[in-house]
């Protein structure tokens, strides 16, 4: 390990023998050293006041001793169905711009096959599917769909539908979340992304989204998903006007269903952007407190193996700079195939990067970068395997 920011457990000893640090604070610090679980309140007291150097210590102790320097991405592009929904969101800038502007759009079953021909030959191994919820884009389009693309290429891992999406879909069909879940993978669904849990405190839920799937249905289609074995990520949407303890019930509330089902693969805390949404007059976090989240995630979340910092959203350098606050994926080369968070005023208008840059941006931090599958199956350790000299100083 040749980062300068890499803390180990010695460099924690050190701090935690620091006359000055608060005595409760070590207290739980010393518990997470000796890989033990801390509590809800726990949780918070550290939250409240611990230091970012502290916090971060801890998450990058965490982070090394589940993944020492790896750095995982993967090589994907996104499917935007439609930006159309039947609900509204506050804090989203899809349905905002179309009030606004009437820049719909709705993608057809050929269209969207258009888009996974287009990487006929490309090494990508995943397509993310997720939209706006469409009343006409119902149980069978969807599933036909996913037939379609399995005929066509039977490796391409197929990540789709937020259960926000499919709650929609499931009560308009008729059928339980078994019945959906079940129809979806027999269609070749393989896993679930993460969206859609934004907050799961109920009163603060009901002030953002007030009119979708409730907390409890997400957790439901999570827990049956995994129980049938589709395994899922699962996000969190903060710095918006919920408080570190929203955040902490938030996690708990995953940390107890994936010790339930062990079947989340990552969790992914995003970032509320302010942009041409019902809440831009709220004022986003700053980045201090964004590197505060992804830490007490990254020590919180003990049942979780890996936190994904999505680039896209979060820009190319405080992505690298996350990698030593817990983070140990950034996601993946997308190749400018998702337009929400543009369009909420992130960093990355135009998200785009080609395998070779991302492996650069891992490499200029000093970690370990790898290419996976969506499971998190390593394809290519970039160390042991880099790219040929001369092509990689032609790119520098
Ligand atoms: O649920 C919408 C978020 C999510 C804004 O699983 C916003 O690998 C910030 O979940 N500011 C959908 N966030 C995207 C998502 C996701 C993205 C990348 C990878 C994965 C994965 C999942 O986007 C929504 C909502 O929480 N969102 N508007 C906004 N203004
Ligand atoms: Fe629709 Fe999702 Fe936007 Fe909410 S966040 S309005 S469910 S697209």
């Amino acid at each position: 390990m040749t980062n300068e920011l890499t803390a180990n457990s010695d460099s924690i000893q050190f701090i935690l023998n620091d006359d000055s640090l608060n005595s409760e604070v070590k207290r739980i610090g010393k518990k997470i050293l000796n890989s033990e679980r801390i509590t809800t309140d726990e949780g918070l007291y550290l939250y409240e006041n611990g230091s970012l150097g502290f916090l971060g210590s801890l998450a990058n102790f965490i982070r090394e001793k589940k993944n020492g320097d790896a750095v995982f991405f993967n090589r994907n592009f996104h499917i935007e169905p439609t930006n159309k929904c039947v609900f509204a969101c506050n804090f989203c800038s899809y349905s905002r711009l179309i009030q606004q502007e009437n820049e719909s759009w709705e993608l057809s079953h050929e269209q969207m096959m258009d888009i996974v021909r287009k990487y006929d030959g490309d090494p990508v191994t995943e397509v993310h599917i997720v939209g706006g919820v469409h009343p006409k884009m119902n149980l069978d389009f969807f599933c036909n769909l996913i037939r379609e693309i399995k005929k066509h290429r039977s490796d391409l891992h197929v990540k789709a539908f937020t259960a926000v999406e499919l709650e929609y879909m499931f009560r308009k069909a008729k059928v339980s979340i078994v019945e959906g879940m079940q129809k979806l993978k027999d269609a070749g669904m393989d896993s679930m992304p993460g969206g859609g849990a934004e907050i799961f405190d109920e009163e603060i839920r009901s002030k953002i989204c007030n009119d979708k799937a409730s907390s409890d249905e997400w957790l439901a289609i999570h827990e049956t998903a995994h129980k049938l074995g589709i395994p899922s990520n699962a996000t969190m949407l903060y710095g918006h006007i919920e408080n570190y303890a929203h955040r902490i019930d938030h996690m708990n509330r995953l940390r107890e269903l994936q010790d339930r089902t062990n079947g989340f693969n990552t969790f992914i805390p995003l970032k509320f952007r302010n942009g041409d949404n019902e809440m831009s007059n709220v004022k986003e976090s700053t980045i201090v407190e964004d590197m505060k989240c992804y830490a007490m995630s990254r020590i919180f979340l003990d049942n979780f193996n890996h936190i994904k910092a999505y680039w896209p959203m979060i820009g190319r350098t405080n992505a690298q700079l996350l990698l030593n606050f817990g983070v140990d994926d950034i996601d993946g080369t997308i190749d400018d195939t998702t337009k929400i968070y543009a369009m909420a005023g992130a960093e990355e208008q135009n998200p785009t990067m080609n395998t070779r840059e991302l492996v650069d941006l891992i490499l200029a931090v000093n970690r370990r970068p790898i290419e996976r599958d969506t499971l998190y199956k390593p394809i290519r350790d970039f160390i042991l395997n880099p790219f040929e000299k001369e092509k990689m100083k032609k790119h520098i």
